[in-house]
């Protein structure tokens, strides 16, 4: 059976929510590949928690999320950077693996693959950020073809390298997820609570319906947060804090709808996928991931992009969609079986093309 050692994003300890929708996204897949007997193990920050997981917590400063920082820069390691320490421990036990899994969105990783004995395949958690990103990750497609893996086709066609990316869309575990068929009134945004996800037109949306609001998600940006209160002291919002999967979804099922009103190309959505799950329709911006995921009209509305008055048609519209049908795509599309087969696939290709 295969040995995989995943390397974690390095802005955050697995399990704050800093990391966004990869931390989800590493606990389903190391579960599912755990569970069908391959060796697991994570290398994350220090105070990291996954479940029933083995995970290596390593030392070290954080580095800064790419997002909120221009497109030009050039890269950036703190002093005893922890994506530093984290790939000097993989240097170390390299020779216990299979298989390398990075998910870190960083230079440094694509950097140092061809230094490296143990083949590292990439998942790349966002679409394009930063040149610097993209210069290097160009060159890994160039070099190793096989070994870029991505959520969409719409993130993938942000890089100068989408024909080789491998689409490997996301999952849940369907089971922590419970069908909620009777709403109550509110609705729910769910996210890191920073300007990426413009949380403030789901915000002037319900400003205008009069529709209750329940957000919910790490506050990644204090200040972001303050001027959105501040711009609508009136609105009829409720922040409700981040919670673990088993209280998001118990709170999440009682919504009449999901909003997504990202203002950045979405690489996928978890969130989406777990509103759909809890029979939650979902209402978002045409754009990314959600605009791959979301049924127009049968299990939430597509909204155009950026429009306030698009949410607010959908808003009303939200009593025409069929709840059951929501689950019922989770199921079929969205399950960890499915994921688990994708991933497995993947990872033969790269090591069958590495070992020839
Ligand atoms: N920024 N530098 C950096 N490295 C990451 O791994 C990273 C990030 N920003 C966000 C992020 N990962 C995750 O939250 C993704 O799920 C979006």
């Amino acid at each position: 059976m295969l040995k995989l050692l995943f390397i974690s994003t390095p802005v955050g300890a697995l399990g704050t929510g800093q990391g966004g929708g990869v931390e989800l996204t590493i606990q389903n897949l190391a579960q599912e590949l755990q569970k069908r007997g391959y060796i697991i193990e994570v290398v994350a920050p220090v105070g990291s928690v996954l479940q029933d997981i083995p995970v290596t917590g390593i030392p070290g400063n954080l580095q800064i999320a790419v997002q909120t920082q221009g497109r030009d820069i050039p890269i950036c390691l703190s002093s005893n950077s922890v994506l530093g320490n984290m790939l000097d421990y993989c240097r170390q036990v390299q020779h216990k693996y299979d298989l390398i899994v990075n998910f870190a969105f960083d230079w440094l990783p694509f950097y140092l693959t061809p230094f490296f004995d143990c083949p590292i395949a990439h998942f790349i958690s966002m679409g394009s950020m930063s040149v610097a990103l993209d210069e290097i990750m160009s060159q890994i497609a160039r070099d190793y073809p096989q070994n870029i893996g991505v959520y969409t086709k719409s993130q993938a066609d942000t890089f100068p390298f989408a024909d080789s990316c491998q689409i490997l869309s996301s999952a849940i575990d369907l089971s922590l997820y419970q069908f909620s068929p009777h709403p109550e009134k509110s609705l729910a945004w769910l996210g890191r609570i920073a300007p990426e996800k413009a949380l403030e037109d789901a915000v002037a949306a319900v400003n205008l319906t009069g529709t209750p609001l329940k957000i919910y998600g790490k506050i990644q940006d204090p200040d972001y947060w303050q001027q959105i209160q501040q711009d609508f002291p009136d609105a009829p919002i409720e922040y409700k804090g981040f919670l673990a999967t088993q209280d998001l979804q118990q709170e999440l099922g009682k919504c009449r709808a999901l909003l997504m009103t990202p203002r950045w190309i979405e690489a996928f959505g978890n969130v989406a996928i777990e509103a759909l799950a809890c029979g939650v329709p979902v209402i978002s911006y045409a754009r990314g991931g959600p605009k791959e995921i979301v049924k127009d009209g049968v299990t939430g509305f597509l909204v155009e992009p950026d429009s306030i008055e698009g949410l607010v048609t959908a808003i009303n519209q939200i009593d025409l969609i069929n709840r059951q049908d929501c689950r019922q795509q989770a199921e079929t599309e969205y399950s960890l079986t499915s994921l688990g087969d994708r991933f497995c696939a993947w990872f033969n290709q790269i090591l069958e093309t590495q070992n020839q």
